[in-house]
């Protein structure tokens, strides 16, 4: 790319152009990434900043949190609180929303994010990230829980950033996905990739093997005919891919394509699945879709979901579309 198009830049065209971004959403989204900015350098530094390493507390899914999880939702909620664009914030970290304060003015979006994804790998140096979603504030007074209880074809943004080899921020406010990589130097992310298209076909998925016993007939039927390479059914040979961080996988696959699953499994039948649809799911569905894959939980649109509850979970299938559709066809034939 010869000319370096900056974010600011490349929102302030977006605004430009009629029918995108307004201007309240196009400082929300820098705030954000400025946040990322400051996660970054904090992950970055690692042992040396004091940063890794459990809490002694707990998130409202029972599960651990991690010094990082804590910073990383200090900062975004301390970066975006203030500057007047948003009603309201809810995080996977909180158990509730966290309306603006009075102090500051409020805005009509509502954000919603994961502070820092794949926290079993912060400690590790692995690749991880920051996910968030935007939607719209219903009209009406005050904020409620229920008003972000929107199903994620009403996303106006969403994107993610990952903190591996290189930062990169990737986003779509609709129009397609853009990738930015923070330029350390310069401190600005410079946009290095636009149309990121996800192939239709690919030959590498993206699983937690583990768990196979676990899962139920579709899933164990792709998997196995994939597993059988150009001898069986597929007649091709498959790799497989798993970073463990949600952020990381789904970046390879919008950068190179693959499949991504984490099923419902029979270990806690009464849980839809693991990953969280306000935070994981549906932003990374509208960018996977954006990039013209697919994301379905199998049975459903995962974008056409109408969420009962802040941290509902759910199955997930996305990436390259033939094998999103194949994998939802073998549940329909189940
Ligand atoms: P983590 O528990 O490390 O935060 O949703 C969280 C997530 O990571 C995803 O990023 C990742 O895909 C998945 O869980 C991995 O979970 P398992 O190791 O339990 O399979």
């Amino acid at each position: 790319m010869n000319k370096r198009i900056s974010l600011t830049r490349y929102l302030v065209e977006q605004q430009r152009m009629e029918g995108h971004i307004p201007a309240q959403l196009r400082l929300l989204l820098e705030v954000v990434a400025r946040a990322c900015k400051r996660i970054s350098l904090t992950v970055n530094k690692g042992a040396l900043g004091g940063v890794l390493g459990s809490t002694e507390s707990e998130n409202i899914q029972g599960e651990m949190q991690k010094k990082l999880d804590i910073i990383a939702n200090e900062v975004l909620i301390e970066a975006n609180e203030w500057g007047g664009h948003l009603a309201a914030m809810a995080s996977e970290e909180m158990d509730g929303i966290y309306i603006v304060p009075n102090r500051y003015p409020q805005g009509e979006y509502l954000l919603m994010f994961d502070p820092l994804d794949g926290s079993s790998n912060i400690d590790v140096n692995v690749s991880i990230g920051t996910i968030f979603s935007v939607l719209v504030k219903p009209d009406g007074q005050g904020v409620l829980e229920q008003d972000f209880l929107q199903p994620g074809h009403q996303q106006v943004a969403a994107g993610y950033c990952v903190f591996g080899p290189q930062t990169t921020l990737v986003l779509t406010v609709g129009d397609g996905v853009a990738m930015f990589t923070l330029d350390r130097e310069q401190g600005s992310f410079i946009l290095t990739a636009e149309n990121m298209r996800v192939p239709a076909d690919t030959q590498e998925f993206a699983v937690n093997m583990s768990n196979q016993r676990h899962w139920d007939t579709p899933v164990k039927r792709y998997i196995d005919e994939c597993l059988q390479g150009t001898t069986g059914p597929r007649g091709k040979d498959f790799n497989m891919r798993w970073v463990g961080s949600m952020v990381a996988d789904v970046h390879r696959i919008l950068t190179r394509g693959g499949v991504f699953l984490y099923p419902w499994d029979k270990r806690e039948p009464e849980k839809p699945g693991k990953l969280r649809l306000m935070y994981e799911a549906n932003p990374m569905a509208w960018l996977i879709e954006q990039a013209g894959g697919a994301a379905s939980t199998g049975k459903q649109r995962i974008l056409d979901l109408q969420p009962g509850k802040l941290h509902e979970r759910v199955s997930v299938f996305l990436g390259s579309k033939n094998e999103v559709e194949r994998i939802a066809r073998y549940h329909g034939e189940a």
